[in-house]
């Protein structure tokens, strides 16, 4: 089933997800709804508070070089932390609970971070490149920070005043 994704500024972006401790039918219909939710949208990445669930749980499946995704690409992530970091990168960012918004943002380039299945088996990734910065992003969300807040003083004051001018603008047309 679609979800429905919570865009800024809704207040439940901003809340800490709770660690998972049931690997349970209910967990495992949320990641297929996820799945489902993230692939319908374009997304490339999708954290569980995104959909409504304060739950430390998230998706990435990066596209191949023809921009393709495949399912046996997605990688389910579950209780992530990550243990060792190195050097710095920029990469231009974009979310789907913030619609047709895309700035850069600086994050480390290399990530070791471990992690739960979605049946609690514990394992460990080092990446470096896009599936770093992919989960970066998409832990930010579980300790409730979007990439925005990453932005310049400037750029932030810039982003939401065309925001406010865009919800408002959304609210009207469906009057
Ligand atoms: C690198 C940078 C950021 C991430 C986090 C995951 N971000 C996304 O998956 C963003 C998806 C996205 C998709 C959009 O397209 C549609 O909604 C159809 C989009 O454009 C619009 O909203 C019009 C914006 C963002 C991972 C790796
Ligand atoms: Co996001």
């Amino acid at each position: 089933m679609i979800r429905k994704i919570v865009v800024y500024p809704d207040k439940r972006l901003k809340q800490r997800s709770c660690e998972v401790v049931e690997f349970d039918s209910t967990l495992h219909t949320l990641l297929d709804d996820m799945n489902e939710t993230m692939t319908a949208k374009n997304g490339i990445g999708l954290a569980a508070i995104q959909v409504g669930v304060p739950l430390r749980a998230l998706l990435i499946n990066l596209p191949d070089e023809e921009g393709e995704q495949y399912p046996e690409n997605l990688i389910e992530v579950i209780n992530p932390v990550i243990v060792d970091r190195r050097g710095s990168t920029t990469y231009t960012e974009g979310c789907l609970s913030v619609p047709e918004y895309y700035d850069d943002v600086e994050r480390s380039e290399w990530v070791k971070v471990e992690f739960q299945d979605r049946y609690g088996e514990k394992k460990s990734i080092e990446t470096d490149g896009l599936l770093a910065i992919a989960f970066q992003h998409e832990m930010d969300h579980l300790d409730g920070h979007l990439f925005i807040e990453k932005l310049s003083f400037l750029k932030r004051k810039k982003f939401e005043k065309e925001w406010k001018k865009k919800l408002k603008e959304m609210r009207e047309k469906k009057k």
